[in-house]
């Protein structure tokens, strides 16, 4: 119903203070009203993750580590349990987790796994305790190709209580996300850009002299 160019609700539930009250009027309460309901969601969970992290260095939506053949990379995973509510006393978070990798980009010496693809080059499943765990990579041919070449998969968390009653709670859903990537790629060098600027100076020179 329009009433002086505002729309009016005639619904028999709404109260007579809303009668007359636009849309515009109204939208900072919903605006609240979402805002307390985000608030009121749980905080947020904890993580286990690994660094460097990368960043974004081109267009897909893959973080990138910018690296050379031949130089190493040592991943560290770690675990934040901030965030994580526990009922009772732990000791410890036990974490099993795996790690896949593009053996073609990266090679920590394990020859496990023979078939080609990310998830199926290898695997290596691991728990460890709170402290973080690193792994050495030495980087073999770090290629763009917008796929992963790291990647470390969460497969299951508990939170132990070592001292009788001995307790073992799965508090897997309270961590997030379950897995993170990196791609490594290689940059041209600045010098080797500068070179290649040089190299093609007396091609253009000699196509416009062709062309004249
Ligand atoms: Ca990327």
């Amino acid at each position: 119903m329009q009433s002086n160019g505002k729309t009016r609700c005639d619904c028999p539930t709404c109260s007579r203070s809303d009668q007359g009250q636009t849309w515009r009027q109204k939208s900072p309460l919903i605006l609240l009203f979402c805002l307390l309901a985000l608030a009121a969601k749980p905080a947020a969970a904890g993580s286990v993750f690994f660094t460097p992290a990368g960043s974004q260095l081109d267009g897909d939506s893959i973080l990138d580590i910018d690296t050379l053949p031949g130089s190493t990379i040592v991943f560290t995973i770690a675990l934040d349990p901030s965030g994580v509510s526990l009922s009772g006393p732990f000791d410890r978070f036990v974490v099993d987790y795996s790690l896949a990798w593009d053996k073609g980009e990266l090679d920590n010496g394990d020859s496990h796994g023979s078939i080609s693809g990310l998830a199926s080059d290898f695997k290596l499943d691991g728990t460890f305790l709170q402290g973080p765990v690193d792994y050495s990579f030495t980087v073999l041919n770090p290629v763009n190709d917008g796929s992963p070449d790291f990647k470390l998969t969460i497969d299951h968390i508990s939170a132990h209580q070592d001292a009788s009653p001995f307790t073992n709670l799965d508090v897997t859903n309270q961590f997030s996300p379950n897995s993170q990537i990196v791609e490594v790629q290689s940059s041209p060098e600045p010098g080797s850009l500068a070179l290649l600027g040089i190299a093609a100076f007396p091609l253009l020179g000699l196509i416009r002299r062709r062309r004249a």
